[in-house]
Formats: C-alpha cells, structure tokens, sequence
C-alpha cells in the first residue's frame, strides 16, 4: 500500500502551476490557522457578536473577523497573490505586489452556526488578473481553483483545479491528508436542501419540485426523499459531494430585489466549480451559474446545486414556466 499523500504531494502531482500550488498552500495554511481558533474560541472570549455589520448588512461576529483577518495575514505573504475579495470588506484589497493571482472567500461561511457548535467553513476561489488592470468581474468558468474548508467533527479541504474534486482531512499534526483522488456526486439522490420556513416566498418551478420531492412513493416520482437543512452552505454541499443530494436558495418573491440570497464570487462560483468537477451541475434557474459575468464582488445569485438529475428536474420545471 503506498504512502499516504499530503496535500503537497498532490499540488506537486495536480496544480497547473507552482505558483498556483503555492497560493494553494497559503490558504490550506489560513484554514488549518482557522480550524485551530475554533476549536477553543468558546473559552477564548471569541463567541458571540461584535457591533459591526458587514456590506452584506449582517450582524459581523468575533470570528469572522479573526477569521478574515486570518486569511490577510497568510495572503499578505506570499507575493504572487495581489487582490483579496472577502464577503467581509466592503472592497477588494489590494496587496500593492505585482501578483498574478485574486482570491475571493467568504472566511467563515454559516458563522451564525458558531455559537451551537455546527460544522461552519471557509470557502474560496482564485482567479487570475492582471495586477495592473485587474479584472475581477470574470465568470466562474474562468476560476484557475476552487474549495473549501469544512470546520467539523474533523476539518475537511475540498479542492479543483477544475478537472477533478479532491478531498483531503486536517491530521492532528496539522497536515492536510489526502482522503479521496476524485469525488463523484451521485447522479440521482433522494435528499434535498431547502429553508422550508421560506415556501411562502418560493416561485411556481421550486414549489413544483418540493412537492414532487414531499409526495414520496405515493407521487409522480414514485421515491421517498429526506430534507437536510443545516444553515451552513459548506455543511450542506459538503454532504451532497459526500453522498449527493440537492442544494436550493432559489429566487423567491423576499430575494429578487437583491438578485438572490447568496453571493456568486465567494459562495456560488466556487462551490459550482467543485459540483461540476465531481459530475453535478449548478444553475441559476435560468442558466449554468458558471456562466453569469458578474457587476458587483458582492453579487447575489439564485443557487440550485448538486446531483445531476435532480438539478435537470428543476430547471425542466423553470423552461417549462418560461
Ligand atoms: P438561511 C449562511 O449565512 C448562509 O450564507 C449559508 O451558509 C447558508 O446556506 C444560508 O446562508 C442559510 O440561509 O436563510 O437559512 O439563514
């Protein structure tokens, strides 16, 4: 039996580039950084709310503070990488180094999790630009990586460079394993994901396919299916890249106005990217989510992400409404 492989090991054998590999590596560093404060940060004073909110208009936590902080400390070494997006900035920040490498994350995804002790993330993605004129605005097909860390039982780092989905599992040693070459989302599932307390806002096509999902074997569909919500993104599409399943925040009648509850840069971009690398698909209801060109670094958009077959039932549903 060969020996187990690192991370490194792997970046050496998958990443297009060295200099990818190395921003790779610093932002590993950043999340094992993350995963070591969280385990303690209950006695550390770190709970709980500060009196800031964000651009996003919520309610900053301690921890998405020390946790974006976290990743600036870690970005600001290594020069190749001259453009921080971070759900928790207003605007980009730049590096003022000749870098050819941005990075969008949202530092700690689902942080209101924190304080119940629900596996939250970081989840992030990384782009070229030209540090002169850098062009942050790129659709997500245009991602050179995407992942993200999963602070839970144990701290999972789910990668792509694009072609295949690796996971890999923090060591106590603080050394990021290699669990798994090649993730694959099951085609079909029976379990899906989606705040129910927001049906009152949800459009004809999503209503039509929870209901198909709730009829169970006595349905269309002739299947029973399970719910899932966590409120925490990385926990749910961490689960559906482990045994499949679907992940809704559609459009609703509460969301148009701000184009969708989640952002595409940081949550949706990277998160598709990682989906279709394992054989699932993301989509907006009205198009492949890798597909939109962002206007804004915040940009909200619709997300229906997961397995395969699941996805093509509802967006059936949306070109049938059309
Ligand atoms: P709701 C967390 O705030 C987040 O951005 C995602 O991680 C999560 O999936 C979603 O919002 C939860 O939204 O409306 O259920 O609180």
């Amino acid at each position: 039996m060969s020996a187990p492989k690192t991370l490194q090991d792997w970046l050496q054998a998958e990443a297009p580039s060295s200099e990818l590999a190395g921003v790779i590596t610093t932002i590993a560093a950043a999340c094992a950084e993350i995963a070591k404060v969280l385990r303690t940060a209950p006695t550390d004073g770190l709970a709980g709310a500060t009196d800031h909110t964000n651009v996003q208009g919520e309610t900053q936590k301690q921890l998405d503070v020390v946790s974006n902080d976290i990743f600036i400390k870690h970005i600001r070494q290594n020069a190749a990488i001259s453009i921080l997006i971070s759900e928790e900035l207003d605007e980009e920040l730049h590096m003022q180094n000749q870098g050819r490498f941005a990075i969008a994350t949202d530092p700690l995804d689902g942080s209101s999790n924190l304080d119940v002790n629900v596996t939250v993330g970081s989840i992030f993605s990384v782009l070229a630009v030209d540090p002169n004129a850098p062009d942050l605005l790129q659709p997500g097909s245009e991602q050179l990586a995407a992942g993200y860390a999963a602070y839970g039982p144990s701290t999972s780092l789910l990668l792509t460079f694009g072609k295949t989905t690796a996971a890999f599992t923090l060591s106590n040693e603080g050394v990021f394993m290699l669990d798994r070459e090649a993730v694959q989302v099951a085609a079909q599932s029976g379990e899906y994901a989606i705040n129910s307390a927001r049906q009152r806002f949800w459009d004809a096509p999503t209503s039509t396919y929870v209901a198909q999902n709730i009829a169970g074997e006595e349905g269309e569909l002739g299947k029973r299916y399970n719910m899932r919500w966590v409120g925490s993104m990385v926990a749910d599409i961490h689960r559906i890249l482990m045994r499949g399943g679907i992940f809704l925040y559609p459009l609703d009648s509460e969301t148009t106005a701000k184009g969708g509850r989640l952002r595409l840069l940081y949550e949706a971009n990277p998160m598709s990217l990682l989906l279709e690398a394992a054989g699932g698909a993301a989509s907006t209801g009205h198009g492949r989510i890798l597909d939109v060109v962002p206007t804004d670094i915040h940009q909200r958009v619709p997300v229906i992400m997961g397995s395969s077959a699941e996805v093509a039932r509802l967006d059936a549903l949306y070109a049938k409404a059309k």
